[in-house]
């Protein structure tokens, strides 16, 4: 590739971080921030090294894979996608569409050409057995946003620049990087929150990287949250400090939810969250009375027994003190490519509980069942049963609950496909492995993390180097199978027109569509130009787009509708390419009602479902205090999920794969420094070192999520020298919200005993 310094989003979190790489001859020779990055200004973090480990890693798999007797054999692109859909058109034939089944993991929202190619392969394979890291993850926000403002992705963001209290519950921004809130150097942001006296308090079972930089702190029992909150909605509307701003025209239901609350005083909750009433009490009211404050609340309070009752109620405390919507508070982002409005248009608002999971009769949500349900529905048999399997970009055998029955149902599936660049635990199960191009061959514009953003912001950044010949993107992966897959169904030949619209869409990629979107935004630009190019390709891709894809509504969308017209315009694709550190544009701003997509154009304070479960809530309140110990998760700034653990430059020093427990529960358990545990619930066990520390809350003990790289036969030597143990083995997959259908992976009661070598070698 050109020599020069190459300008660029780093993708491997949300944060956005833009990055500044410089090339020499063909080789990576530096990776830095830029400076010029509107919402970055110039941080990174230690990951960002790691694009260039990732590029050059020699385990990187760069032709597909087909499973022989006499192991993994390369083959061409055109026997790979012929092989793929005569195997998943053979079993739909048999045994009906459910019985493919499709899991699409965290990396693919970080890849738009895959989210635009996404939705045409999910058509063509034609299953409602899909599962995703959603229900491991966000779904919580995503259904408390479709309940209460109707659109699933409308999130509302902290407005982390302006506020002078900010409040975090279950995140710890100073690992992750921030979720749900993209915001690249948390620690500088914090840094100047405090700066202009404002203050900043973290609610959690562990003192945390960011609960140390705190000026308040608050242990919490795991899974008690929405106790918690509750009692703080108790004591707004005892203490007369419901205000709702400007919220109050367009919020209905308050009354309801000041009923809910009644039975959950402070003093009811108390023991069973680890929380004094006052210290509960005085939280409410800094939020009440600070009038720019915003609460924020992420996966420890979205991944547990009440993660949705929890998630739901992060956000009426924040509307119930008018903080929804208002400078410094919670407020919705305005992106240049707007995906809520496109996919409000072609009626993607979301959905939840139209159907039921066909074993647990779980509810899915926007069309995915709970991927804590995939190894029932593949160990199950009966009609439906699912008998090949698709992973895009996933590793649900390390990411989703109980991976050792999930071993097993990957293990007697007919035929599984993994579009994937490692072989690791979760591919090396499958008959083909499609490799796609590696990030920084690809072109990248954040579709999603730009929806998220504490500043608006858009940005383009083009491919770093050219693939080979014989690469191929994750889009041109997904089309072309689709394509194929369509083309069986129909015994071989498509319709002239459809054909000609899988030709177009395969020979436009994302981009031009990108261009279409940008100028056709908030932002945009004359859409003329654009239009005329892509146009014809677009009224052949209708054929062949899924009836609710979102490309579909970009012909009705325009700069100038009522709602953006005070909005600065000109941006396109080639705006984006002129400015490759970024465009910026501006600080978030009130946007309500219109950015409302309910039916009646209301929130819904009070979706009966939310009120339907407090019942539950209640009980738990009623049953005395475990006395077992939990275990939650926890993130490291150097490390991502599970497949980031093959660059030595992240994994180097010390062992990272640890079992934190405090002092007093680890002479409980007979443990010692220098000890390993024996970890073990219903559904495994593990073997970790320990690290004592009073970091944790007393009965709470803390294991990374991602590790595990024991399995034989994956290729990922540098992972598999710092292996660690997997806590989704002895994460059991029976226990969920049943609220909402995600998984409690924080919260869960397990066992630890010290670990004897000697007695396991033996049992060995
Ligand atoms: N116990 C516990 N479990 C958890 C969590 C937790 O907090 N605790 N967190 C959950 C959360 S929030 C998430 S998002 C999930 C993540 O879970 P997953 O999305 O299932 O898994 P990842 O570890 O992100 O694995 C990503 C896979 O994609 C591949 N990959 C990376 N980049 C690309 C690409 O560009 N194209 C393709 N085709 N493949 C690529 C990698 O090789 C890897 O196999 O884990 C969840 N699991
Ligand atoms: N370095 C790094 N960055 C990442 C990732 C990564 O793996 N590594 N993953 C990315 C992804 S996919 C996501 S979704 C985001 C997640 O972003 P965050 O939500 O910020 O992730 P965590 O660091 O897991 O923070 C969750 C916190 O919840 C706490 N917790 C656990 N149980 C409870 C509970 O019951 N109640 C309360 N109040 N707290 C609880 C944990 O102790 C932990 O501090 O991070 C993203 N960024
Ligand atoms: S925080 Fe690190 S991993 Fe995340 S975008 Fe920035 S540099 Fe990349
Ligand atoms: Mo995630």
């Amino acid at each position: 590739m050109e020599n020069g310094t190459h300008l660029r989003t780093c993708h491997l979190c949300e944060a956005m971080c833009g990055v500044a790489i410089e090339v020499k001859d063909g080789h990576i020779e530096s990776i830095k921030g830029d400076r010029d990055d509107p919402l970055s200004h110039g941080h990174i973090c230690p990951k960002a090294i790691a694009l260039q480990d990732l590029h050059e890693d020699p385990d990187r798999l760069k032709t597909p894979l087909k499973r022989t007797a006499d192991g993994w054999q390369d083959i061409g692109w055109d026997e790979a996608f012929n092989l793929v859909a005569d195997r998943l058109h053979q079993i739909r034939e048999e045994h009906g569409k459910n019985a493919i089944g499709v899991y699409q993991g965290n990396p693919n929202v970080h890849n738009h050409g895959a989210m635009i190619a996404g939705l045409p392969f999910l058509r063509a394979v034609g299953t409602q057995n899909r599962f995703s890291a959603t229900s491991n993850d966000q779904l919580p926000h995503m259904l408390a946003s479709l309940e209460m403002f109707g659109h699933q992705v409308l999130f509302p963001i902290p407005d982390i620049d302006r506020t002078d209290l900010f409040i975090c519950i279950g995140a710890n921004p100073m690992a992750s990087n921030g979720s749900l809130m993209t915001v690249p150097d948390i620690r500088g942001r914090l840094k100047a929150l405090k700066g202009r006296g404002g203050k900043f308090i973290v609610i959690d079972p562990r003192r945390t990287e960011t609960g140390k930089l705190a000026d308040e702190f608050h242990f919490i029992r795991p899974g008690s949250d929405a106790l918690l909150l509750m009692a703080m909605v108790n004591t707004l509307f005892v203490e007369g400090l419901v205000d709702l701003g400007h919220a109050d025209a367009w919020t209905k239901d308050v009354d309801l939810v000041r009923l809910a609350a009644l039975p959950f005083s402070p003093e009811a909750v108390s023991a069973h969250t680890g929380l004094s009433p006052d210290a509960i009490r005085a939280i409410a009211r800094q939020l009440a009375t600070t009038p720019k404050a915003a609460l924020y609340g992420r996966i420890g309070t979205s991944t547990q027994a009440h993660g949705g009752v929890a998630t739901w109620l992060i956000y009426v405390l924040n509307i119930l003190t008018g903080k929804l919507d208002s400078t410094g508070g919670m407020m919705f982002t305005q992106p240049a490519i707007d995906m809520v409005a496109l996919g409000a248009m072609s009626g993607q608002k979301g959905h939840f509980a139209r159907r039921m999971s066909r074993v647990k009769g779980l509810p899915e949500f926007g069309g995915e069942y709970p991927a804590s349900t995939m190894a029932d529905e593949i160990l199950t048999a009966g009609d439906g049963q699912i008998r090949a399997f698709v992973t895009i970009a996933g590793n649900p055998l390390l990411s989703s609950p109980n991976g050792g029955r999930l071993e097993e149902a990957f293990g007697q599936l007919e035929f599984m496909v993994s579009v994937d660049y490692y072989l690791n635990e979760t591919t090396r199960h499958a008959d083909i492995i499609l490799p796609p191009t590696a990030a920084l061959e690809r072109s990248h514009y954040d579709l999603i993390f730009s929806m998220f953003a504490v500043h608006n912001v858009a940005k383009f950044s083009e491919a770093l180097f050219k693939p080979g010949p014989d690469a191929r993107h994750d889009w041109q992966i997904l089309l072309e199978l689709a394509h194929r897959l369509e083309q069986r169904r129909k015994g071989g030949r498509l319709p002239l027109r459809a054909e000609l619209g899988w030709r177009a869409f395969k020979q436009l990629g994302p981009d031009p569509l990108l261009d279409l979107m940008l100028r056709s935004g908030p932002y945009g630009t004359d859409v003329g130009a654009a239009r005329t190019l892509v146009q014809p390709a677009l009224d052949l891709l209708v054929d062949i787009l899924p009836r609710q894809h979102p490309l579909r509504s970009l012909a009705r969308l325009s700069p100038l509708d009522r709602r953006w017209r005070d909005l600065p315009k000109g941006l396109s694709l080639s705006a984006l390419r002129d400015q490759p550190s970024g465009v910026d544009l501006g600080p978030l701003r009130p946007c309500l009602p219109d950015r409302l997509y309910t039916r009646d154009g209301k929130i819904n304070l009070a979706p009966r479902r939310y009120l339907n479960d407090l019942d539950r809530l209640h009980e738990r309140l009623t049953t005395p205090v475990a006395d077992e110990l939990q275990l939650i998760g926890r993130r490291h700034v150097r490390s991502n999920n599970s497949w980031m653990h093959n660059s030595q430059r992240l994994v180097k020093g010390k062992d990272r794969c640890t079992l934190m427990i405090h002092p007093k529960d680890a002479s409980r358990c007979g443990l010692s420094e220098g000890d390993a545990a024996e970890v073990s619930s219903e559904a495994g066990r593990i073997v970790v070192p320990i690290e004592i520390t009073e970091d944790l809350m007393p009965g709470v003990v803390s294991i990374p999520h991602g590790w595990g790289h024991t399995r034989q036969g994956t290729q990922q030597a540098i992972a598999e020298a710092h292996a660690g143990a997997s806590i989704n083995d002895i994460i059991c997959d029976d226990q969920i919200d049943p609220l909402s259908g995600t998984s409690v992976l924080n919260g869960q009661t397990v066992t630890v005993k010290v670990w004897k070598a000697e007695r396991s070698r033996k049992r060995a």
